[in-house]
């Protein structure tokens, strides 16, 4: 085995870890400060759909959005493309057949949860999860505006309509 085979390796390696990490890079934008953002949308999240269901944003520009929960169910808000989307909505499903994820609320109390030992965490920075009845926050610097949507990844919610347009201001 070559010294050269081994050096691509252990960098292969290494890109494959830093794209499991939390850390993770979007390329559409970063999670920001409320302070930050220039402007501030409300969003209605209900059962099942968004209202507004487009939203026009600015390249470059630093959004906080204000999502308010008025159905009976847990909604999620969550930014990506549609394939970034389907991925989540699979480990939202298992969530759900764990037990972690109820169609109300997230539990706190299951042993590991914290720490993500079972490898289930939700806690991706483009995602905020909203219970009934509440109101949650996200702010979020939009650097790129390419197929953009936001979505409810909540098993069957996506495909009962809560998924958007984000498309760009002239
Ligand atoms: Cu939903």
């Amino acid at each position: 085995m070559s010294a050269r085979f081994i050096v691509a390796a252990v960098l292969l390696s290494a890109s494959l870890l830093s794209q499991a990490s939390p850390d993770a890079h979007f390329d559409f934008g970063h999670p920001a400060k409320a302070d930050e953002a220039t402007r501030t949308v409300e969003l209605t999240l209900g059962d099942m759909y968004f209202e507004p269901k487009t939203l026009t944003v600015k390249e470059g520009e630093t959004v906080r959005f204000v999502l308010v929960n008025k159905g009976a169910l847990l909604h999620e808000f969550n930014l990506g493309d549609a394939a970034m989307h389907a991925a989540h909505q699979q480990e939202m499903l298992k969530m759900v057949a764990s037990g972690m994820l109820t169609a109300t609320g997230m539990r706190h109390d299951m042993p590991g949860m914290d720490h993500g030992e079972m490898g289930m965490k939700h806690d991706d920075p483009n995602s905020v999860l909203v219970e009934p009845g509440k109101t949650t926050e996200l702010t979020w610097t939009f650097t790129k505006v390419t197929r953009l949507e936001f979505s409810c990844n909540i098993p069957g919610h996506y495909q009962a309509g809560m998924v958007g347009k984000i498309v760009i201001a002239d």
